[in-house]
């Protein structure tokens, strides 16, 4: 894969949060999603690659613009397979709160596991705790994992949780066990990368979620040195049946990093579209708008934060073609 895909992914998540930032607060999460779509469409073509989307906005039949198996780039350059999330967490931009994400994730062809839309259980920790938990220990042992791995006592760690009411006994038992919550209403991948960096005081997420945003977390843990664990969670027997078709014949199989993202490479960016515990969102005034992103390659390890000043009168379509 090309180094130079990092800093033109950049472009792509940038244009697609300056796009959907405008609808922060609105209370239109559909509108916020489709801007953010629509905008990562474009950039996407002028980039040098062949790419084919395998996370995206859903089946073909269902989703306009950056639908599974839609191929995107200029159709020049390498053959790689791509996982978008446009607005990873609509409803907090409806609502203007934390954590919202333009995401997008490039690994080289047939490296990432093509989890369609169904939920899946994750456990997700940064570099000192790698290897050290597992979706098979008690939620009490994970949390001593961590802790121990971090040198902290269990009651200082703090564990992400998705705030649904199907993880009452997973909140019970983080209680018991001593540690701390953060309940959040949407955005687990913003936490799962979030558990890499000890400024977010964030140390293990926990708790079920959707699986195209596990396959898209492990593509930015696995740049990051970081560990996400996942267990399909199918709901009926056309659930079942799509796990066997992806080549998860048993659903109670782990999938290890490997299994959501092989291969040695991939590229992984995030731009933030509300204010996060990591990047900052979208600043508007005038024809000026401001941005941060974190861009980072498995390979090389590299990790860049890159704050965008954008000229809105400029690139009034968010994009420039040349
Ligand atoms: C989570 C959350 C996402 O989907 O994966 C969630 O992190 C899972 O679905 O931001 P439910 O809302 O049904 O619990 C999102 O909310 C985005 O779709």
């Amino acid at each position: 894969m090309e180094r130079s895909l990092s800093m033109e992914i950049v472009r792509v998540t940038e244009a697609a949060a300056l796009a959907s930032a405008r609808w922060m607060g609105r209370g239109e999460k559909e509108e916020a999603d489709g801007a953010a779509t629509e905008a990562m469409r474009t950039v996407f073509d002028t980039i040098p690659m062949h790419g084919t989307v395998v996370i995206g906005e859903g089946e073909k039949d269902e989703a306009p613009m950056l639908y599974i198996g839609e191929e995107v780039g200029s159709g020049n350059g390498p053959e790689v397979d791509i996982a978008v999330d446009p607005v990873e967490g609509t409803n907090i931009v409806a609502l203007g709160t934390w954590n919202a994400l333009c995401v997008v994730g490039i690994a080289d062809r047939g490296n990432l596991l093509h989890a369609p839309d169904m939920y899946m259980e994750k456990i997700a920790v940064g570099p000192e705790a790698v290897g050290k938990v597992s979706l098979d220990y008690s939620v009490e042992e994970n949390l001593r994992a961590v802790a121990e791995a971090k040198g902290k006592d269990v009651e200082d760690v703090v564990a992400v949780v998705l705030n649904r009411p199907r993880h009452q006994e997973l909140i019970n038992e983080i209680r018991e066990a001593g540690a701390r919550i953060k309940l959040i209403p949407d955005g687990d991948v913003a936490a799962s990368i979030n558990a890499c960096f000890d400024d977010t005081g964030v140390d293990i997420l926990m708790g079920v979620g959707g699986a195209p945003e596990g396959v898209l977390s492990a593509i930015g843990l696995k740049c990051l040195g970081g560990e996400i664990q996942g267990r399909l969670k199918p709901v009926d027997k056309e659930q079942e049946q799509r796990c066997v078709e992806m080549g998860v014949k048993d659903v109670s199989t782990i999938l290890y990093m490997d299994d959501l993202c092989s291969g040695d490479d991939a590229i992984f960016a995030a731009t933030g579209i509300t204010d996060g515990e990591l990047l900052k969102g979208v600043q508007f005034k005038g024809d000026k708008a401001t941005t941060e992103t974190v861009v980072m390659r498995a390979k090389s390890g590299t990790v860049r934060f890159i704050d965008g000043n954008h000229s809105l009168q400029k690139k009034p379509n968010l994009v420039m073609e040349d």
